[in-house]
């Protein structure tokens, strides 16, 4: 009996192992993959001489982790265009939001469409992502606002992993706005959101980790406060829309309920950072959104990299502030809009944006993790950040199957 499953020979690795140098590359590479996990990876010369049932060459590919896309909305109905065009006619999306559009709109249309609408609407979107090498999507709820459409959206979350043969890992997010039936009642809501909504999403196993959007058109830091104390009791992982159009000490909020990530992070001062590098948590990073707002205030990068914040890059898929369904763009538009290098983009769209889903399975190539893999047409890893909208994908394993193209 072959000791492996599968034998991947003639491909240079960017294996983006924290412990080595640079993309932690592999000249002349070698990897050997058993139950879906990749049992040895090394250099060919040094290939242990056991067999494998199945054996390929790559021609001398580039291949690196899959890439994870940490922060999305894409389940969504309608759209958000008409918004868009009257910001670029002077209105602001914070007037926009007070005057009942923007969340809320899109809280109408999701309410109003069944799960297999949702799911008809958002599949392009998450086979669009897994087009460019994705085999992992975080997928948020929070267009809902009530039990019923809340648990759609995550339920149909799910199901479009199956079917676009990604993982997706969700997000209750039902304090993303206050609904129009507890409109000048927000802490009522986060009293129904404490008491009703959470417990039942947790009993139903539906979410992986609890969101919240802490920000002076949404929710303030204490209601914030009461909601994560109850996700901790219910033993939910946290993660916080924090500091994105206004300092509102999100960072350090998130960090004192040791937050997997806390995300935008525009406004947060160096505190907030050293409180996320204190709590390990990671700085997710959402260009496509300071873009789609013309925002000009950049995230304290430097100061992540003084603390050791790892940073991730998300494409933040939404119908208001990013309508951009590639996480390769968010790469792009992260290393020339918040200068972070190829490498940080890469890094923040493998090994960090897992850590920020708390998935330490995934990330880098080595052995003991899973054969999620992705093989480029590329001459180098850096190409990643650097090629817009240009196809270059040649293949996507999860788990060692090819699910691309
Ligand atoms: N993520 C969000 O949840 C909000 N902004 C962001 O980047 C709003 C999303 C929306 O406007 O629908
Ligand atoms: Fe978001």
């Amino acid at each position: 009996m072959p000791r492996w499953d599968q034998l991947f020979t003639d491909l240079r690795v960017a294996t983006m192992r924290p412990d080595l140098p640079g993309y932690g590359e592999i000249e002349d590479g070698a990897i050997a993959i058993r139950d879906g996990r990749i049992d040895w990876i090394g250099p060919r010369n040094a290939l242990p001489g056991d067999g494998a049932r199945e054996t390929r060459e790559f021609g001398g590919r580039w291949v690196t982790p899959a890439l994870i896309d940490c922060h999305t909305h894409l389940v969504f109905a309608g759209d958000r265009s008409a918004e868009f065009e009257a910001r670029l006619e002077g209105a602001s999306y914070e007037d926009i939001a007070r005057a009942g559009g923007g969340i809320l709109s899109t809280v109408r249309a999701t309410r109003d469409a069944s799960a297999e609408t949702l799911f008809d609407i958002a599949l392009p979107r998450i086979r669009a992502l897994a087009a460019e090498g994705v085999a992992t999507v975080e997928i948020k709820s929070g267009y809902g606002l009530d039990l019923d459409t809340e648990i759609r959206m995550l339920e149909v979350a799910r199901r479009l992993g199956a079917t676009a043969g990604v993982e997706v890992r969700t997000t209750l997010l039902a304090a993303h706005a206050v609904p129009p039936e507890y409109r000048g009642r927000a802490d009522d809501y986060i009293d129904r959101i404490c008491e009703a909504l959470l417990p039942a999403v947790a009993a139903s196993g539906l979410a992986d980790a609890v969101d919240a959007y802490c920000e002076t058109i949404a929710f303030d830091a204490s209601q914030v406060a009461r909601l994560f104390t109850r996700a901790r009791e219910l033993g939910l992982p946290i993660k916080l829309h924090a500091d994105q159009l206004s300092d509102t000490g999100g960072a350090a909020l998130a960090a004192s309920f040791d937050a997997l990530s806390a995300d935008h992070l525009e406004y947060t001062n160096t505190a907030g950072i050293e409180a996320m590098a204190a709590a390990g948590s990671v700085a997710v990073l959402l260009p496509g959104a300071f873009l789609t707002l013309g925002e000009t205030r950049l995230p304290p990068i430097e100061a992540m990299r003084q603390h050791g914040v790892p940073i991730a890059v998300a494409s933040d898929c939404n119908p208001g502030t990013s309508p951009i369904c590639s996480l390769r763009t968010a790469m792009m538009l992260a290393s020339r809009q918040f200068r972070l290098t190829p490498l940080e983009c890469l890094a923040g769209a493998t090994r960090h944006a897992a850590r920020a889903l708390g998935l330490d399975d995934r990330g880098t190539l080595e052995a003991g993790k899973r054969a999620d893999l992705a093989a480029w047409d590329i001459r180098h890893p850096r190409e990643l950040s650097y090629w817009f909208g240009t196809p270059q994908l040649a293949e996507l394993m999860v788990g060692g199957q090819t699910t691309r193209p």
